[in-house]
């Protein structure tokens, strides 16, 4: 007994294959022959199909122009589009255009010719070379492509309303409450950007060693290319947040394909880091019971000298933080008459009068000491006694 068996064809292995299969080459010279252009195809990835054109100038000068000549099969079994031609290597001073290509839908066993013009421009040097190469990205037309997050497009900026935090020497980017952190990254999708140009396609991830996780969803913002998007989003850090949050994105085409590289860690991020300065003395005194000040008497240094501020930076984010003094005036133990702050230095990296204005006297990044020196001048008229008065120092983070 014979039996006939008809398959449908898409019960079988079906092929994708698209690529260029010849390529030609010639120039615009009439008599002399000084440039020259060569051509070669290339089948990267080893499927039987050239999907790479590289084409070779030699010797031009302005004014050169040369063509290649293509052809484009579907030698596959099933039909495709292509979605771009991606160019790399051309120099400033050339043109290369290519036409009858993007969008173009082939079957299997089809053909299609194409060209690419070359021209090179009135900046270019006499005598120059280039060579560039030429992509083809096709898409099958019912498999669809997971996204790519290019994760070394990702980019985190740190804002307080419209002013840009400097966090570019930090060890670990922190961010505060109030502040809002600026994402940016850009992923691409072969099946082109229609399928990933959504709101929340790509989020981005902050999670924690507890296990704590948010999602911030970044918008489409710029077409970058038929096949890559650049996505934005904003988040703000509110005041019940502590710790250290890994960053990660995802990203999901329009078919709920997850990225091929979706979870991709991209940095890190301290949100609320504790601020902590020490100082190594509580109380200054200038003269004493034994050795009592004379009025005036000109830079009597304090007994503590030298004081030494650190800025602690407890959660270690290499944070930097401005140190700032102020004071109130000095007032005798028992009487209305006083000393004005003014009649004290200190003398840091320069000598700065003490006001009851802050004023600033350095700027430490984390764990690093600033080591100064306090001074008195006494007035020349003085009633005996103590008097006391206040110094202020204030960490201002940057
Ligand atoms: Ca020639
Ligand atoms: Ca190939
Ligand atoms: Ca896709």
């Amino acid at each position: 007994m014979l039996l006939a068996l008809t398959l449908p064809s898409h019960a079988g292995i079906e092929e994708f294959r698209i690529g260029f299969t010849s390529c030609t080459c010639g120039d615009n010279e009439i008599g002399s022959d000084v440039g020259s252009v060569s051509c070669q195809l290339i089948d990267e990835d080893g499927d039987g199909a050239s999907e790479i054109l590289q084409v070779l100038v030699a010797n031009a000068y302005p004014g050169y122009k040369a063509h290649v000549d293509l052809e484009v099969a579907n030698q596959g079994s099933i039909g495709g589009k292509i979605l771009a031609v991606q160019l790399e290597g051309v120099p400033g001073w050339a043109h290369v255009e290519i036409e009858n290509l993007k969008g173009l839908s082939i079957s299997p066993g089809e053909s299609v010719e194409a060209c690419i013009n070359i021209q090179v421009l009135s900046n270019a040097p006499e005598r120059s070379i280039f060579q560039f190469q030429a992509t083809i990205i096709a898409s099958d037309n019912c498999v669809n492509n997971p996204p790519h997050i290019e994760d070394e497009t990702f980019v985190m900026e740190i804002f307080m309303g419209e002013v840009k935090r400097d966090r570019s020497e930090a060890k670990i980017p922190y961010v505060f409450a109030g502040e809002t952190v600026n994402f940016q990254v850009d992923v691409c999708d072969y099946d082109g950007i229609g399928d990933i140009m959504f709101d929340g396609a790509v989020s981005v991830i902050l999670s924690s060693n507890s296990g704590h996780e948010m999602e911030v969803p970044l918008k489409p913002v710029e077409e970058l290319s038929e096949i890559c998007c650049r996505f934005e989003g904003e988040w703000q850090a509110s005041p019940e947040i502590y710790g250290l949050f890994e960053v990660s994105v995802r990203a999901q085409d329009t078919s709920m394909a997850n990225a091929d590289n979706s979870g991709v860690t991209v940095g890190l991020l301290f949100v609320n880091p504790r601020v902590s300065i020490s100082l190594n003395i509580s109380k200054l005194s200038f003269g004493s019971r034994e050795s009592p000040l004379v009025p005036g008497q000109r830079n009597i240094s304090a007994s503590q000298n030298p004081v030494v501020i650190t800025n602690l930076d407890p959660d270690d984010v290499g944070m930097r933080v401005d140190i700032l003094i102020c004071g109130e005036d000095f007032k005798h133990e028992n009487s209305d008459v006083g000393i004005p702050i003014s009649n004290m230095w200190i003398v840091a990296s320069q000598k700065y009068s003490i006001t009851n204005m802050p004023r600033k006297i350095g700027s430490l990044t984390g764990r690093e000491s600033l080591t100064c020196n306090f001074y008195m001048d006494v007035p020349d008229w003085l009633p005996a006694g103590k008097y006391f008065g206040k110094i202020t120092i204030i960490p201002i983070v940057k």
